[in-house]
């Protein structure tokens, strides 16, 4: 067998391959024969480790590093050097400064992590091309808490996993290769994330274990993890203490139960001093929670943060909470405004060690959704902002789908919590609103796959997930251009066409899938390929309720479900009016008929039509295009992107087809022009 980790796809953007402008790298190496990295420690070692593997691979020599600071090297890598008075905490300046007769590039920091994060951005410089002279650049992250959160689950499968299976966990052990976990903590740090939730949201029995017998599990990761700076949290089940405890309740406010997590706690953290907490999901799909006991979620985390407390270890909190189980014939009942309903009143109710996190949308994760109004809607709780990576709605890394131009739409979102210019990013990044803490996370697309996020072209979203977390004003373009250089090199053709696919391809999946904000139509429970009804008459709250007239859920305050009264004025009324309203959430704002004159001139039918027969086309453009760089990229990828997108090409053509024939038959009215439709 051939070994993956030699493999190009297994490097992700830290193949550092050699920099192929020979004028570019002989300066780099005059200019780079040193290097001191001074200070001691697991991540001054990471540090070292990383540089030398990066130097070497970019500029092809040996490369020595040393300890002392002395004032010959030509790069020093030092914590406190110089003034630092504009670096913040994880941030890290990079400078370029003339030094007795000697030109030397300084990384400062002051902490291991910033440092941690200056090495790494310094490779990227050097792989993008920057000359030397040039950088001075101080970068501190605009998000406190820059987290990747796994839904792995102890037997080695993961949910919503597209990707192999677990890189932790198999069959209930934790897997023999650990350097692959290193290496997966690596491309986590080379972004900027300091913070990874190591198991599924839904614990099943045997991820409670996690916390109890098997906690030296926990314990290796988080050692693994702590050697490039990223935080351990756990998720946790909310009735652990009746689980595998003793206790017959998991009431919050029962002195035994308080008891129980305190202890629990306790011994969690003689193991794991840096553990950063742990994530919940209760009361929501079947998880229990403190409703059973007649207390509201504010009972349920503040008992856990209070444990967590003395080891300023922080509980968070999911906001992902609805009735799932709905009768479809129940018009008055709207899942998009439960989490807004649940957790609105409860603001200023949680600790300040409390963070609540919120999916960017009301749903779940639609190719299209409105943001959710709790962002924004919340003014005294902490927040996190969720996304998802894994591609559950999105062509699971079957289908290309690069998010970044999504996440950067929700990040600008205007929410006018206090006046125009209230975006998503000052809130999450704690500007707005007075929050101990706050930031972003994100259900990562990573499996035991050679290329770990089965589709390669998927590591992408990886890449701009990380990059935003740590600048959200970072444009798609700026991350895009990066990855694909990192991954593919500086051949313009090359970066030209993958820059234009990636950054199209949201829209193109758009086309051929759900139209105008509408969602779901996809085959329950797998969530893959069309199914017009396949969620029409179950109890999971995500009609589309179209009929031979039109489509669409009327969420106004005046004739409907009341939702967009849950946004402030600004965006309750635009969304409210037919008219106002933007046309790509049209269909989830309104009910529409077939008829109804979009903006473009067309009827509300013809632009369905025509958007199916559009995607198609443009997931053909893109084979085309593709085809066009074979000489261009390693055989072994060049394969792989091909066969992914001639099945995506096929999914679409089904998808393209059930849509449209789904919505002649019921509107009985013909495509203008007169295309197949069956
Ligand atoms: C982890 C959706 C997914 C579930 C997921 C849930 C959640 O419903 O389909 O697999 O569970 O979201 O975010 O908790």
């Amino acid at each position: 067998m051939t070994n993956i980790k030699l493999q190009r796809d297994y490097g992700c953007w830290l193949n550092y391959d050699l920099i192929d402008d020979a004028g570019l790298r002989n300066k780099y190496l005059t200019q780079l024969q040193s290097i001191s990295v001074t200070g001691k420690g697991f991540i001054q070692d990471s540090i070292k480790e990383e540089l030398k593997r990066g130097l070497e691979g970019l500029l092809g020599n040996n490369v020595e590093i040393v300890q002392d600071d002395k004032t010959e090297v030509s790069i020093l890598v030092a914590k406190n050097h110089g003034d630092i008075k504009q670096i913040k905490e994880e941030g890290f300046q990079i400078s370029s400064t003339m030094e007795e007769s000697h030109r030397r590039i300084v990384i400062t920091a002051k902490d291991d992590r910033g440092l941690l994060y200056g090495c790494f951005a310094f490779l990227r410089l050097l792989e993008l091309g920057v000359e030397l002279d040039e950088i001075n650049l101080i970068d501190n992250p605009k998000n406190r808490l820059r987290m990747i959160n796994h839904w792995d689950n102890m037997d080695g499968s993961i949910e919503r996993g597209y990707a192999g299976n677990s890189i932790f966990y198999d069959q209930y052990e934790l897997v023999d290769d650990l350097d692959r976990i290193k290496d997966y903590a690596r491309l986590l740090a080379s972004i900027g994330i300091n913070s990874v939730v190591v198991n599924n949201v839904n614990v099943h029995e045997k991820e409670s274990q996690l916390i109890g017998d098997k906690l030296s599990i926990t314990q290796t990761l988080a050692e693994i993890f702590h050697q490039y700076g990223i935080s351990v949290f756990l998720s946790i089940n909310y009735a652990s203490p009746m689980e595998f405890g003793d206790l017959e309740t998991a009431d919050p406010l029962d002195p035994s139960v308080q008891d129980w997590w305190n202890k629990k706690v306790e011994q969690i953290y003689a193991k794991i001093p840096d553990l950063g907490g742990f994530l919940v999901k209760a009361d929501s799909e079947n998880r229990p929670g403190p409703f059973t006991y007649g207390r509201n979620h504010a009972h349920g985390a503040n008992m856990l943060g209070r444990a967590l407390k003395p080891f300023k270890g922080v509980l968070i909190w999911r906001c992902f909470v609805y009735n799932c189980h709905q009768d479809w014939r129940d018009l008055k009942t709207d899942r998009a405004r439960a989490a807004y309903d649940h957790f609105k009143p409860l603001d200023g109710q949680f600790d300040d060690n409390v963070i609540l996190q919120i999916k960017n949308g009301p749903m779940d994760f639609q190719v299209r959704e409105p943001v959710s109004p709790l962002l924004g809607g919340l003014e005294r709780t902490n927040q996190v902002l969720e996304l998802q990576i894994t591609q559950e709605y999105t062509g699971q890394q079957k289908h290309l789908c690069y998010l970044v131009p999504q996440w950067k739409e929700i990040l600008n979102f205007d929410t006018f919590a206090q006046g125009p210019g209230s975006t998503v990013a000052k809130i999450i990044e704690g500007k707005l609103v007075p929050q101990e803490y706050s930031g972003i996370a994100a259900v990562v697309n990573v499996g035991n796959d050679r290329n770990w996020t089965g589709h390669t072209l998927a590591q992408a979203n990886l890449y701009g997930y990380g990059r935003l977390a740590w600048d959200p004003e970072l444009s798609a373009e700026q991350i895009t251009e990066e990855w694909v250089v990192r991954t593919f090199g500086r051949e313009r053709e090359t970066m030209e066409s993958i820059t234009k696919i990636l950054l199209t391809s949201w829209e193109v999946y758009e086309n051929y899938t759900t139209p105008l904000g509408i969602g779901w139509m996809c085959n329950p429970n797998h969530h893959y390929g069309p199914s017009v009804e396949g969620y029409e008459y179950s109890k999971w709250g995500t009609y589309h309720r179209a009929d031979h007239f039109g489509i669409g859920v009327d969420r106004t305050v005046k004739n409907g479900t009341g939702y967009t009264g849950q946004y402030h004025p600004e965006n309750a009324s635009r969304y409210e009016s037919m008219e106002s309203c933007p046309e790509e959430l049209l269909l989830f704002f309104h009910r529409v008929p077939y008829t109804y004159l979009l903006k473009s001139g067309k009827t509300l039918i013809q632009h369905i039509y025509d958007t199916h027969f559009l995607g198609v086309e443009q997931v053909e453009q893109y084979l085309a295009v593709w085809s066009s760089l074979q000489d261009k990229i390693n055989e072994q990828t060049y394969l792989h992107i091909l066969g992914r997108l001639e099945g995506q090409l096929e999914d679409a053509k089904e998808w393209r087809d059930v849509i449209n024939s789904y919505f002649y038959r019921i509107s009985r009215i013909d495509d203008a022009l007169h295309r197949k439709i069956y």
